[in-house]
This record gives C-alpha cells, structure tokens and sequence, in this order.
C-alpha cells in the first residue's frame, strides 16, 4: 500500500501527520481549543459538561491518532484476526478508562485544576453506554479491554442501539421504566457513512440452472434497509494498540423518503417507512437471560450479522487469497446464540454467491465459528419459530434445513436406528409451530464450544449438550472462564487501593500481569498493612454511605457491615431469599432485650438491579425490598443495627463505586444456574469477602482464596433435580424460619399482602423451583458465622488480603490468552 503513494507526497503528509499531546500544556491546549471552536464555547460560559466534553475531544484526537496506527500496523501484518459478534456491549463510561489505559490521567488532572475544574466532576458528567443487559454485555467489554491491552488483531461488532438499557425510577417503591436516549453528545463513535451495506429482509427465493449446470438460489424481491457503520475505538493499557469496536445503526436505504409516496401528497406514509427501517437498531431488548422471540429482535439480529459478516468477507477478499485459507484468516467469536445466524450467513454468501460447493464452503464455515454458552436456563435458550424464519429470511430457512438434513444422514450413519437420537438432536423441534434450536444450530457449526466457568461448562456436557458431546466427541467442548478487567475493576474503580498495592508490590506491573498480586500475601499479617487496608475500605464505604443520603435520604453507619447484592433481579438469583433472611434478622432483632442487640453487628443491606419490564415476579421482589426498607429504617427500636436500601437504576458507572465498598457480597443463585457470574469476582478484587452457594465461578474463586476466605452454603447442584422432584410430588413443609417471615409479610407488617402473594406462593405451595426453603436455614446459619467473622477486625482484614492476593486468575487478560491459544489459534500483533 505504502509503495503505491509517491514518496514527496507521502512525505508532505507525514510533516503534517497528528501528534498525539504528551505534557500537561499540550493537552491544555488542545482542551481550551476544542472548547472554543468545536464547541463554540468560551471561559466565560464553560460548564462542567463543556469541560467535559472539551477533555473527552483531546483525548478522542489522542486515541484515534493511535486506533490509525493500530489499523495500519494490523493490515500490514496481514495475520489472523478475531471478530467478537455480540448483541450487547456494556461499556459504561469512556473518558476515565480513556485516560487511565493511556496513562495521562494524573497529567490531565493536573491540567484541569489549572483551567479551574476537578476532575471527578467531569467524569461524573459522562453517560454510561449502556448497550446490555447484565453480565454478558459486561463480559464483551472487559474482553475487549484485554484483546487490546494484549496486542490483540481484534475487532468488535454489534448494535447502535439508540436507546439502551432504560433508566430505572423507583416510584411509590416500584419500578418504572424510563427511556435512555444516550447519544446527546457522544465523542467516542465516529459515524462512517461511507462504510454501508444494503441488508434484505421478506422476499422470495428463485432457483436458476448456472451454466455448469447446478442449481443456483437467488434471494431477491424483499425490503432493503441500510446499515451504516460507526466506529468506537477501545484503547489497550500500556500499549498503542487501538482495536475497533464497528456499531451497525439502521436507516432507509432509498434515501431520505420514497419520494414517489412524498410527490403523491402521502407524506406520512414516507415517513413511516423512514422509522420503520429506523426502528431496527432502535432499541436494546432488555431481558437479562429471557427470551422473548420478537420478530423485531429477529431482524435486528439478522441485520447486525448479515452487515459484520459483509465487512468481514469484503476484508478478507481484498488479500486475493483462496477461499481454503479463510479460517486461517478469520475466527469469529459467537457471544451466545444471538449471531448464530452468521453460520448462516456465511454459508449463503459461499454457495449462492460465491459459488463453492456446499461440502467445501461448510467446512469453511465450520472451521471459523467458536460459540460460547452462557446459561443453561431453559427459558433462555433461543428458539425461533419457522414460519417466522420462511417469511422474514426465506433462503435462510433453506440453508438451516440442509444444515440440519446433512448433520442429521450423518448421524445415522454412525448411530443407525436411533430415531430417538435423531429426534432429540434435530435442529428443527417438531413443536406447532416447528422452532428452530439456535444453540444446536450454532454447536453444529461451529468448531468449539465453550462454557464460562468450569462447573456451567460440565454442566452443559452432562445435560442440554449431551448428545453433541456423543457425537462429536469431548474434544469440541471446553471451558473459559470468565474474567474481568483489573483495569475498570480495580485501578479505575479503587484508585487508592490500586496505588496502595502498587505501593507494596513497587510497581504498577499487576495491572498487566495480576498474578503479581501474589505479592501482597507476605503482608497480609502486617497490621499497619492491615490498617491502611481497611482505612481504604473505610473510605470507599463513607463515599457510598453519602451518596445513599443524597440519594435516597437514608442515613447509614459506615462501620457497619456493607452487605450488597447488585445485579439483574431474577428468581434463579434468590434476591427474594435475600430480603427474607433480611426480615428473618429483623424479627429477631425485635425479640431480643437491649443487652442483647447491644451485642450485634450493625448491618446495612444494600440492594440493586433492573427488573425486565415485563417480568412481574422480579417487580415484586423490588417492591418487596422497598417495602421492607420503608419498615426497618423507620424503626427507632432498631436504629443502627439494619438499615435497608435499594439503590436505583444500578449500571456499570455504580458498580464503580459499590464493588470496593462492600464489606460482604451476595452471589446466592440456586446451584446450577449461575454459568459463572463476574460481579463475584469484582468484588473479592475490590477487597470484600463473599457469601454465595456452590455455582458458577464461585468454585473456582473459593479454590483460589482458600475455603475458609468464603462463606459458603447451601445445596450442590446436584441436589437440585431430587429437591426440586420432592417439592413436585408432596414435600410441603417448609423451613420454619422462612414459615415466620411468610406469616410476617401475610399478616401486613410490610404493606398491602396482595402484592407479595405471588412471592409467598412460589415458596409455599408453588412447588419452591429456585429451593428457597431447602436453603435457607444454611443461609441464616451461614450470616452468623459472618457476623461473628466481621467481630475480628484483623482476621477480617487479613481474610480479605489473603483473597486479593489469590484473584490473578480472575482477570480477562487470562481469558482472552486461553480464547486465543484453544479457541481461535491467534498472535498479537505489536504496534509501533
Ligand atoms: C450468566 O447468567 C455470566 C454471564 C457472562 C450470563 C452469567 O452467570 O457471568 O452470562 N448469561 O458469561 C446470559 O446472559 C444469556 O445468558
């Protein structure tokens, strides 16, 4: 590329290249002329958010000099990338991680107390990017911070929604939905609008007979709309690599109108096929491990796919390669069954455009795929019905029932006469309607599947998965664990106990390599490394004990134990059997004489998380929560020892702040559902020890720390199906404790009893699916032993450090080296 330009006019453009800024001054001056001329602003009427946007600009010119060089430095090396399609990325906030992975965070700070603001007030005037739901939005993110920091050829893909996850109220103690429209001003997207793809949607398929005599299918005849790239670039730590993260939005693609209708005088109707094609990338979905089989949800996933794997396919034709050496070029990364239909996809673009056989471009396809599994959920799990497929994607329908029709011979052939084998591994489900097994469709093509933590990915061999494992044998299966960034979880989030173990260890180097937190372990009887410790954590829980007195009015002690569960409201997640044992201690707080509550722990029981609009039961376990704080805070009997808050509209941005102010976390699922959970991991990070159940990623963080830093109970999962059988067929009697609570809530003491009925039912009498009852007791149990734990302040404290020093395997820097070595067979590429 470089050769084809003249060297004098490649010269004259290298005199004038950008230069990134590198002192306090340069950067002040770029900030004061954004100010002044990209925001026409000036001293006189420079707000907090001015500013802001004036340092997010110099710092966008900063990343963007750096994301051109990445481009360039990748292109030119010409080795394999990865794609990493996911419907959901959760960012969150940019400016702060901006800053800190290119290192001029304190520079810039520095700079911006001269022009007369904090910094902290800036960065509070951000908007979280909230395009997800939970953790597997989250995942996306952290992964993409680890694939840049480690030199990664990696890009992203997905959605520009324009409104993302909505902005929950908290209204007479309710849940309302507001929604988030984020893109008021955001610098970190460059919109490409000459990078677009025209995608159809309806329509019918015609065969013709090629010259050679095959058959060819010509899709043609439907709606077409257009996706239109924008392009966010995310910064590694420490390195110059910049990768891409490409954002497809939705818009008409006969220009602005159908002008045919605007001529004949039918002005509305143009317009409202313009926000018909508009609607598409509109708005995140938000369920959180739900799935609700909206034809809508259908289209923008097709859309998404069909747009990424056009830029995917047109980067790799322009190398001139064979079309054999496409995997070793590319691996695409399936977050979840939501792009399954890339396979799809590709497989069409091969065959009916590209004219390879089908044999040849199937093993091509099957060669690129990876799809990850993040919930055995049954209710998660995608379906698609067919007559919704035939009529939105015709040929696609084709595609899937040759798919299913060759995997299907080629099963009988090596298991023959199993018809029942056949039927319970067909990708179609003979249901009326027949639906389509998303994750058997992306097993099928794909060339690995992997879980999220070791117990979810066993879990999917011996149940949902069984069969597949038969057939293609244990070799296709694996695990990653998940991981989180210790860039945003713990140097962003925790600056002053990211600079104190920087202190200790004599260098920032963990933030690159976290298994050098195994350095703190020596200190972790040292009582003045003792006390600074938990001075830190005094710190962070003062800040959040003031921001929950401005924000909700409640007054909280910050030397009482800050016990939190923040996350996705969901019944498999228990937050229901965590406001009961709170209103278990709150019974018995009231029986108890003066003497007796002089001797407990103050707790404050912190609550957070959206429930799905449409998930009634989740809403009623808030206004439960909301309830029970109404009635324990206002209780001048119990004062200090309980208080209970919830936190509204928890994101990414109050995560930052709540992880390293917890003393005690929940991750308390029903064995067996949670795949892996990651806020568990952010938490023991941040310093806070964990209650939780043997699920998901809590095995593995409780083999790191050591037994004895967890408090765990609660049944295995492989009690579950025999409780959940005895609860089916007669057991009725339930744990006395939970009986007392029930009786508590139906007799009034927590406003109207109606609203709880549901609730109540689920554990008496409704079958006790997500086995409250069966817990609960081990879980009071377990609380005391907590208390009585929290009483040590300095075995609490060396608990605590002794855990931080054992969480280097938790970083998605780990992940994403294993994604790389089993999954997708890549090598960095350095950037100069
Ligand atoms: C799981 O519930 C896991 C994340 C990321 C979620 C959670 O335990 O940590 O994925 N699954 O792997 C999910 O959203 C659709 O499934």
């Amino acid at each position: 590329i470089e050769s084809s330009i003249p060297a004098p006019l490649r010269n004259l453009w290298k005199s004038f290249a950008a230069a990134e800024f590198s002192s306090k001054e340069e950067f002040q001056k770029e900030v004061v002329r954004h100010i002044e001329t990209t925001l026409a602003r000036s001293l006189y009427n420079c707000d907090e958010l001015a500013a802001y946007s004036g340092v997010a600009l110099a710092f966008r010119d900063r990343l963007i000099i750096d994301w051109n060089k990445t481009q360039q430095a990748q292109t030119f090396a010409d080795q394999k990338r990865v794609y990493y399609l996911s419907l959901e990325f959760l960012m969150g906030r940019t400016l702060d991680n901006a800053m800190l992975n290119q290192r001029m965070k304190s520079t810039a700070a520095d700079g911006i107390r001269e022009l007369g603001f904090r910094m902290e007030d800036l960065i509070d005037q951000e908007h979280d990017a909230a395009l997800g739901n939970g953790g597997l939005g989250r995942l996306a993110a952290c992964f993409l911070d680890s694939l840049a920091s480690l030199n990664y050829p990696a890009w992203g893909y997905g959605l520009r929604y324009r409104y993302g996850i909505f902005k929950q109220e908290i209204i007479d103690g309710f849940q309302v939905e507001v929604p988030d429209y984020w893109l008021d001003f955001n610098p970190w997207e460059f919109p490409r609008y000459d990078i677009t793809v025209d995608i159809m949607f309806y329509g019918y398929v015609n065969k013709y007979t090629g010259e050679d005599g095959r058959t060819l299918h010509v899709w043609e005849g439907g709606e077409v709309v257009q996706a239109v790239a924008y392009d966010v670039p995310i910064p590694g730590y420490a390195t110059p690599t910049t990768n891409n993260l490409r954002l497809w939005s939705s818009k008409p693609s006969t220009g602005e109108f159908d002008f045919q209708k605007f001529n004949s005088g039918d002005y509305e109707s143009s317009v409202r096929d313009q926000q018909r094609a508009e609607t598409i990338s509109a708005v995140l979905y938000p369920n959180d491990n739900i799935d609700v089989g909206k034809e809508l949800r259908l289209k923008q996933q097709y859309f998404w796919v069909a747009a990424s794997l056009y830029d995917i396919v047109r980067r790799f034709k322009k190398s001139g390669r064979a079309w054999s050496e496409f995997p070793e070029q590319v691996a695409i990364q399936l977050n979840d069954t939501h792009p399954t239909l890339a396979i799809v996809e590709l497989q069409r673009i091969l065959v009916d455009k590209e004219h390879l056989d089908w044999d040849e471009a199937w093993n091509i396809v099957t060669q690129t795929f990876g799809y990850t599994n993040h919930t055995v959920l049954p209710e998660a799990l995608e379906k698609w019905s067919v007559p919704l497929v035939q009529n939105l994607l015709p040929r696609h329908l084709q595609i899937i029932y040759d798919i299913n029709l060759f995997f299907l011979q080629s099963v009988e052939r090596r298991f023959p006469k199993d018809r029942d084998l056949l039927a319970r591994v067909s990708i179609i489900e003979e249901t009326n309607p027949q639906v389509i097994r998303m994750a058997y469709l992306a097993i099928i093509g794909s060339k690995k599947v992997n879980g999220v933590a070791e117990l979810h990915s066993d879990l999917i061999k011996t149940t949902i998965f069984k069969d597949f494992v038969n057939i293609f044998g244990p070799d296709k299966f694996t695990n990653v664990t998940n991981g989180v960034t210790p860039r945003r979880w713990l140097h962003q989030a925790n600056p002053k106990l990211s600079a104190l173990i920087a202190e200790k260890l004599g260098s920032n180097d963990f933030l690159k390599d976290l298994t050098l937190l195994n350095g703190l372990e020596k200190y972790a009887d040292d009582k003045d490394f003792q006390e600074k410790w938990m001075k830190i954590k005094f710190e962070n829980k003062q800040r959040l004990a003031k921001y929950i007195k401005e924000t909700t009015g409640i007054s909280v002690n910050p030397e009482a134990l800050f016990d939190i569960q923040v996350k996705r409201i969901h019944e498999y997640k228990r937050q229901q059997m965590n406001i009961f044992g709170v209103i278990s201690r709150y019974l018995s707080l009231k029986k108890m004489t003066k003497a007796e509550r002089a001797k407990q722990v103050p707790r404050v029981s912190i609550f957070g998380g959206k429930a799905a609009p449409g998930y009634w039961m989740a809403k009623t376990i808030i206004r439960l929560i909301t309830a029970v704080s109404e009635v324990v805070n206002n209780d001048t009997d119990i004062g200090d020892l309980l208080k209970v808050v919830f936190i509204e509209d928890y994101n990414v941005s109050k995560a930052e702040f709540l992880c390293p102010a917890s003393d005690l976390s929940e991750h308390i699922s029903t064995a067996g559902t949670e795949a892996s959970g990651t806020s568990n991991m952010k938490f023991v990070l941040n310093g806070g020890l964990i209650i939780g159940t043997c699920d998901g990623a809590n095995i593995e963080i409780t083999r790191e720390i050591g037994e004895d830093r967890i408090f765990l109970f609660g049944h295995l999962a492989e009690d579950v199906e025999d409780l959940r059988h005895a609860h089916r067929y007669g057991k009725t009697e339930m744990d006395p404790a939970l009986r007392e609570v029930c009786d508590e809530i139906e007799k009034g003491t927590f406003g109207d009893r109606n609203i709880f009925a549901g609730l109540i039912h689920a554990v008496n009498g409704g079958g006790d699916y997500y086995l409250v009852s069966d817990d609960f007791a081990s879980y009071l149990a377990t609380h005391k032993l907590v208390d009585e734990a929290f009483k040590d302040k300095s075995s609490w404290a060396n608990k605590c450090i002794m855990s931080v020093s054992a969480m280097g395997f938790f970083t998605s820097d780990r992940a994403i080296q294993e994604y790389a070595e089993n999954i997708w067979n890549l090598e960095p590429v350095l950037v100069q």
